[in-house]
């Protein structure tokens, strides 16, 4: 079983059984690639399309194929780009499995995809990619041995490069899920020299966590300095007045590890504005990248419109924690007017 992604055209491929069509609801032909597949596959398609009664956004419909080179032609409508937040993501990852659940019933092994919605759609490639390869890879895990070929085929160069690179991050277990309750032996010992405190829901204080949740904190001198969670399906690391969340997996999971190996060894800092006393944000950066003209520029891009305005009349403070208390530092930035 292969996934990959080429670069041609898909109306000349000759290794798959199935092809997809980006069509519209009318299924009655159009441009880009739905213009393509219809002049290469000869007008005895647009006939057999007139019977089909059109197709809704995120439905998959199969034709034969007439003067193309493999036997079926799967027609797709994806959802058109309107910024996001109008469930484009749900009715393009329905358009894949709809797509491979009518292949799966046609016997069919091997099948092409163009890139769905990123043309006169206007799905940014960026979101559609991992979409549509997330889309494939749960297809394939829920149905396995159904398919021995599933590939992209791009027409041109950049769309490519964001199909292969999500597809490297499947290959790569960067999207498998780890369990994080067998993770917490490995977090203890690697805390094991700052003594760890260890809680459970069972504990004063900490009813918030879940059955498998657990919390390991470790204090200098008698105050919490750093944390480290599981709970509610995520991890989450704390330093001073910065948390952060990771969840499950692999590759955060490894992040996870990094973060706090560099917030040991001081190498990892949380940063905090104040604005008249007032918390404004937190969040952590390498030691490396803590002087003070670049945490300005760290500071400036999380702070909103008016914040920007507050502490230009106001001025601010930004506040370096370590894990090492002695090292913590905090400039205090004038107003600029
Ligand atoms: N082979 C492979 N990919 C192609 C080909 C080809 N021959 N031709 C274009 N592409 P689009 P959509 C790429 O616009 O965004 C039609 O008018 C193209 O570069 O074909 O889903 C339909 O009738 C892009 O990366 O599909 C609909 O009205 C990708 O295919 C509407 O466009 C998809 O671009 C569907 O829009």
């Amino acid at each position: 079983m292969e996934i990959r992604a080429i670069q041609g055209d898909i109306t000349k491929q000759t290794d798959v059984e199935a092809i997809v069509n980006a069509a519209n609801e009318s299924l009655l032909g159009g441009g880009g690639v739905d213009g393509a597949i219809h002049y290469a596959a000869g007008p005895e398609l647009l006939k057999e399309c007139r019977t089909l009664g059109g197709c809704k956004i995120g439905e998959a419909k199969i034709t034969g194929a007439y003067n193309l080179p493999c036997k079926y032609i799967i027609h797709t409508v994806g959802p058109r780009w309107h910024g996001g937040d109008n469930g484009e993501g749900e009715f393009l990852n329905l358009c894949y499995k709809n797509c491979l659940e009518v292949a799966m019933q046609h016997g069919i092994r091997t099948i092409a995809f163009p890139s769905l919605s990123t043309g006169a759609f206007g799905y940014p490639v960026e979101q559609a990619n991992w979409i549509a390869v997330g889309a494939v890879y749960g297809f394939v895990e829920k149905h396995p041995d159904q398919f021995d070929l599933i590939e992209w085929v791009c027409f041109d160069k950049n769309t490519l490069k964001y199909y292969n690179k999500e597809i490297e991050l499947h290959q790569s277990g960067f999207y498998e899920e780890i369990d994080p309750v067998s993770k917490e032996p490995e977090l203890i010992a690697l805390l094991s020299e700052y003594n760890p405190e260890v809680h459970r829901y069972t504990d004063d204080g900490f009813d918030w966590l879940d059955d498998d949740g657990y919390s390991i904190i470790i204090k200098r001198d008698g105050e919490e300095r750093m944390y480290v969670d599981y709970n509610d399906g995520e991890f989450t690391l704390g330093l001073g007045c910065w948390h952060g969340h990771y969840n499950l997996y692999r590759k955060d999971y490894e992040d996870l590890i990094k973060d706090i190996e560099n917030t040991l060894n001081n190498a990892l800092v949380a940063v905090t504005i104040r604005c008249d006393g007032e918390w404004f944000g937190s969040w952590k950066t390498p030691v490396s990248e803590c002087s003070k003209k670049e945490l300005i520029i760290q500071a400036r891009e999380t702070m909103h419109k008016e914040l920007i305005e507050k502490t230009k009349r106001n001025g601010y403070q930004i506040e370096c924690e370590f894990f090492d208390k002695t090292k913590d530092f905090t400039y205090i930035i004038d107003s600029e007017i």
